[in-house]
């Protein structure tokens, strides 16, 4: 009779060749479902993101390899261009200034979303009117310590309640997979708007397209409104 060896071998064969896929392509496989919703492919060129562990279903996303530590000590935040008084904050610097809190979903344009997390931080416009911006800036830009990443967002997006500049996330502080010490949080847009790991703000004259939005991602990023994703309701 048979002893179902034969079974029992394509089911081994089978582990060892999703295995190996597995250590070819990593976290790649478990995102396969997300790249197919993408508007564009290599939403994560690293192939780095999976599920960050205790996120409350956030991926993990870097465009680069890997992003500098910034501690609560050495972190810097630089604002200047257009404004009248140029700044270097530190953690301490923006926990003196009015805190403004939002309790938001958070949506990635590849189709995950997070519900009802809670932001911390400084509101955007807060720090806008902190610094003074000249009546020539026309935009704001945002520049990640991980080298890479950029972002804009026109002045009077920027001057909304609803965009932060975090430095706490899910009941704590950013964490470093987060973008912490200090990350962007745009609630109105897509989760690109929210640019992790912030190291620079600058005041200038016209918004100028960010990382993914050079891969052709909508730079107003409305959820539910743009990248392809209107409806009869908005039209
Ligand atoms: N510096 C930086 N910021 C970034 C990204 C990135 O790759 N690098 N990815 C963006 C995208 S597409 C999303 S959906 C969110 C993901 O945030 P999370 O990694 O905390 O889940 O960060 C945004 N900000
Ligand atoms: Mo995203």
């Amino acid at each position: 009779m048979s002893d179902g060896a034969p079974v029992g071998r394509r089911v081994l064969l089978g582990m060892v060749g999703l295995g190996a896929l597995g250590v070819v392509f990593g976290p790649s496989l478990q995102d396969a479902e997300q790249r197919l919703l993408a508007p564009v492919q290599n939403h994560d060129p690293t192939g780095l993101s999976g599920l960050v562990p205790d996120g409350g279903g956030f991926r993990f996303y870097s465009v680069t390899a890997s992003v500098p530590n910034r501690t609560v000590e050495d972190y810097r935040l630089t604002i200047g261009g257009l404004v009248d008084h140029p700044a270097t904050l530190r953690i301490a610097d923006l926990a003196a200034m009015r805190q403004t809190t939002l309790v938001r979903d958070f949506q990635c344009v590849t189709g995950w979303r997070v519900p009802k997390v809670h932001w911390s931080g400084v509101a955007l416009a807060d720090l806008l009117d902190a610094v003074g911006v000249k009546p020539s800036a026309k935009a704001v830009q945002f520049s990640s310590f991980d080298g890479a990443y950029t972002e804009s967002l026109s002045l009077a997006q920027a001057r909304r309640r609803d965009i932060l500049v975090a430095t706490g996330m899910l009941g704590q502080p950013v964490t470093h997979d987060h973008g912490g010490p200090v990350r962007l949080y745009v609630a109105p847009m897509y989760g690109y708007k929210s640019c992790k790991w912030l190291g620079g703000i600058t005041l200038a004259g016209q918004v100028t397209p960010g990382f993914w939005e050079d891969q052709g991602y909508d730079v107003d990023a409305w959820v539910g409104r743009s990248n392809g994703r209107d409806d009869a309701t908005t039209s």
